[in-house]
C-alpha cells in the first residue's frame, strides 16, 4: 500500500529523505504520479486539487500538511467519512509566534517611521511607551495564538485573546464570541489574526471591524488572506484608521505582481512564510498516526469538519 504526498515541489526531496526514514515499509507516491489510485491508503496534502482525494477509493485519512485545513474543506468533492488530521508541531508553532514578536515588537517599537526617517537622513527622536503599556489583540487562541500571546506576555505586552468560547490561560484578558468581539478591539492597539478560516471568520478583517479598534492600530494577518476584505484595507489606512499592516497571506497566492498591496508604504507583504511545515517533525507525526491507524487507537489532532478547524 502507498503515501500520497502532494506539497510545493522545492522541497520534495526532504520529504522523500524523512518519509523513508520514518515510513519505510510504505511506498511512497508524489502527485501528479499516483499510479493505480486503489492501493492509495494515506493522503499528505498541501492544497489538493478538488476531486483528487475522491479518486482514491481506499483512503484511510488525510493529513493536511498544514495547521490550517480550509485548503482540504473547500475542496467540493471532498470524500465524507475519511478521518482529517492537521499539523500541530512545535517547530511550526515556534516561527510563527517569531513571525509575531518581530512585526509586534516593529509597530510597538515604530520601526517603520524610523525607517522612513533613515530614508530622509532625519535625527528625531519619537516616543514610543513600554510593553506593559501597550495592548495586543491576538484573535484566535489555538495551538499558533497561544503560544504567541505566552511569548509577547514574557516580553511584557498586555495581551488579550479572541476565541469562540471561553478559554483561560494565565494573566490574559479573554473575550469570545461575537459579543465579546466589541470589546476585544475596543482595546486592540495591534491586531494579530491567527483564526482558522471558516464560513464565520472569512471577511471578518473588514472596514466595520476597522472602525472598532483605536485609531491608528496596526494589523498583523498571518492567518489567511480571506480574513481580509481587501478593498478595505488601503481606505482605512489612507484615513488614518489604521497606521500599518503586515499581510503574510493572500487570496488568491501568489499576491499578483500589480496588486497595490506590494508597494504601499505602510503595508509589509510576506509570501506566507510566517511559519512552514517542516518535513523533519511533520513526517513523525504522519508516521504516528499511520501507526495509531494500524493499531486502531484514535489518531491524533483530527480536525473537527463540521466546525471547521
Ligand atoms: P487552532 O484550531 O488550534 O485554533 C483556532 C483558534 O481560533 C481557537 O482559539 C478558536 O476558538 C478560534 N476561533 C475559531 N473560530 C472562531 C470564531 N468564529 N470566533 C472566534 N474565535 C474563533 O488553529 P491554529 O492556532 O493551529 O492555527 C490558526 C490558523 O493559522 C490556521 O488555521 C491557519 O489558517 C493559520 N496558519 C498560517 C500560517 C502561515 O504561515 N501564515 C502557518 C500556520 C497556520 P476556540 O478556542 O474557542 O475553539
Ligand atoms: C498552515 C500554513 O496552515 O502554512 O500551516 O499556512
Amino acid at each position: 500500500m502507498a503515501l500520497l504526498i502532494k506539497f510545493i515541489p522545492e522541497r520534495m526531496d526532504w520529504w522523500r529523505e524523512e518519509l523513508g526514514k520514518r515510513l519505510p515499509d510504505l511506498e511512497l507516491r508524489v502527485w501528479p504520479e499516483i499510479g493505480d489510485p486503489a492501493e492509495i491508503e494515506f493522503a499528505a496534502v498541501w492544497r489538493a486539487k478538488a476531486g483528487m482525494l475522491k479518486s482514491l477509493p481506499n483512503l484511510r485519512f488525510i493529513f493536511s500538511l498544514g495547521a490550517g485545513v480550509d485548503h482540504v474543506l473547500l475542496d467540493p468533492d471532498l470524500p465524507q467519512g475519511v478521518p482529517i488530521c492537521r499539523v500541530v508541531d512545535p517547530y511550526l508553532t515556534q516561527r510563527m509566534s517569531e513571525y509575531v514578536a518581530l512585526h509586534v515588537l516593529r509597530y510597538h517599537r515604530r520601526q517603520p517611521e524610523f525607517d522612513a526617517q533613515q530614508m530622509r537622513g532625519e535625527w528625531k527622536e519619537l516616543y514610543f511607551p513600554t510593553a506593559p503599556e501597550r495592548k495586543i489583540g491576538i484573535m484566535g487562541l489555538g495551538e499558533l495564538g497561544a503560544d504567541a500571546t505566552a511569548k509577547l506576555k514574557a516580553l511584557g505586552f498586555d495581551v488579550a485573546g479572541w476565541t469562540r468560547s471561553p478559554k483561560s490561560l494565565p494573566g490574559v484578558a479573554n473575550f469570545h464570541g461575537p459579543e465579546g468581539l466589541g470589546p476585544f478591539l475596543a482595546r486592540s492597539e495591534i491586531l494579530v489574526c491567527l483564526l482558522p478560516l471558516t464560513a464565520e471568520t472569512r471577511g471578518i478583517l473588514s472596514k466595520s471591524l476597522f472602525a472598532r479598534l483605536p485609531k491608528g492600530a496596526a494589523l498583523i494577518n498571518c492567518a489567511r488572506g480571506a480574513h481580509l476584505v481587501e478593498a478595505d484595507l488601503i481606505p482605512a489606512l489612507e484615513s488614518g484608521q489604521l497606521s500599518y499592516a503586515t499581510l503574510d497571506v493572500f487570496s488568491p497566492e501568489p499576491l499578483a505582481p500589480n496588486h497595490p498591496f506590494w508597494r504601499h508604504p505602510r503595508i509589509t507583504v510576506s509570501p506566507h512564510v510566517a511559519s512552514i511545515t517542516d518535513p523533519r517533525t511533520v513526517v513523525q507525526l504522519i508516521a504516528e498516526n499511520v501507526r495509531r491507524y494500524r493499531a486502531g487507537e484514535p489518531l491524533l489532532h483530527l480536525v473537527d469538519v463540521k466546525r471547521g478547524y
